[in-house]
């Protein structure tokens, strides 16, 4: 199936954090890809797959980095598509670096900034699911059905103590 839905990230070492945004997005049935595109090692790759991202009929770029994590904000610079930007934990700074890197861009240029780590990367898959949804009734579906039931579950559970 054509994918709506591109997921980079910098580094293999990424795909921790980043495999729960893929979980997501296969649990709500939406199309996708998988890509390692490194800005500082491989910047003509990443210049070419966000400047062509929307022809290749993608509607969403999810890109996960950490540390100095300028793959978002240069894959937002090379396409209007909407991007979302996971700041992933790095060992030095707990992941306080990835999110001040992606969060921080100047006005003009957007990045959807999610939260630090496994949250955000989860996030990600259900806000770029949310995006697909606009124009896809199947994926609207399925994200009402993954709220109803996430809801059923905490109504279902009102005692913390129980197994
Ligand atoms: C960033 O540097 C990547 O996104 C990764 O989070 C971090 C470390 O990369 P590796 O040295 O593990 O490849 O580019």
């Amino acid at each position: 199936m054509q994918p709506k839905v591109g997921v980079i990230m910098g580094s293999k070492s990424d795909w921790p954090t980043m495999e729960h945004a893929v979980a997501m997005l296969d649990k709500l049935g939406v199309s996708h890809e998988v890509r390692v595109v490194s800005a500082h090692r491989t910047p003509d790759l990443l210049f070419d797959y966000a400047k062509t991202a929307e022809s290749r009929g993608l509607q969403v770029i999810i890109a996960g980095a950490g540390g100095a994590a300028h793959l978002p904000g240069m894959a937002a610079s090379q396409t209007c598509l909407p991007v979302l930007g996971v700041p992933v934990e790095s060992h030095a700074l707990k992941g306080m670096d990835s999110l001040l890197s992606i969060v921080q861009m100047p006005g003009g240029v957007p990045v959807a900034t999610l939260a630090i780590g496994k949250a955000g990367a989860t996030n990600a898959g259900i806000l770029a699911a949310q995006i697909v949804a606009l124009q896809d009734p199947a994926v609207a579906t399925a994200l009402k059905a993954f709220r109803t039931q996430q809801t059923q579950t905490v109504l279902d559970n009102p005692d913390p103590r129980a197994e």
